[in-house]
């Protein structure tokens, strides 16, 4: 049962890198499942009646259950394995504050900006450069958080972490100066020792 994980993915989604991860760092067995988006699979109306009628991965089979949103999904994985999740309720606010602002603010502006201009090309437009401005913004908010503790919470990682930190390792794919996020980078290395650990490539089928 805990091992009968089955994830729809692909290598090129930090959304389904966050839950790959966390899969990972639990060391859970699991299987991938790729989703050709780059061809289109997950606007076929097969693909929303059948696997998710949002349209999007990841998508988690587990013991007859089938879940959506990376949020819902990694609360879902620390429950089911006691790890990375809230030690009491004012810890699941503060999870949940973080993670609504990821999907709000943080993942979802830096993922549709690296979409536009490293895998569809679109070169610089006044969009890109909207998304620039609010990506930097939210790094900068998360880098001041990151300024005075190791994790999102404080002491210990927790699904929060993972939420956030997804698109950031896709390194040269990212079109803004991570760099310059000094605290931000001393994170993601402290992440990277996690046990388990790995690259999104290394996790998850690419498309060809
Ligand atoms: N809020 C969602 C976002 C999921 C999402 O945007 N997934 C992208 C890939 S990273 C997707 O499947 N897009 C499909 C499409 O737009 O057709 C989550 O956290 O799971």
């Amino acid at each position: 049962m805990m091992d009968d994980f089955k994830l729809y993915c692909m290598g090129e989604s930090g959304n389904s890198y966050k839950v790959a991860l966390m899969l990972e760092v639990c060391g859970l067995k699991w299987t991938p499942i790729w989703v050709d988006f780059f061809n289109g699979e997950t606007r076929t109306p097969e693909f929303r009646s059948t696997v998710n009628e949002m349209g999007e991965v990841p998508v988690l089979l587990h013991g007859g259950r089938k879940l959506t949103q990376s949020g819902v999904i990694l609360d879902y994985l620390a429950e089911v394995t006691g790890k990375f999740g809230p030690k009491n309720d004012d810890e699941r606010r503060e999870i949940l504050r973080w993670m609504l602002f990821d999907n709000h603010k943080f993942t979802s502006y830096i993922a549709t900006l690296r979409y536009m201009i490293s895998l569809a090309k679109t070169g610089e437009t006044p969009v890109t450069e909207f998304l620039r401005g609010r990506v930097l913004n939210s790094l900068k908010i998360v880098d001041g958080h990151l300024a005075h503790q190791e994790f999102l919470l404080g002491e210990h990682p927790t699904i929060a972490d993972f939420s956030l930190c997804s698109y950031l390792y896709y390194g040269e794919e990212l079109p803004f100066a991570l760099s310059s996020f000094q605290h931000v980078n001393t994170w993601l290395e402290r992440l990277k020792e996690l046990p388990g650990w790995k690259h999104p490539y290394d996790l998850m089928p690419r498309g060809k």
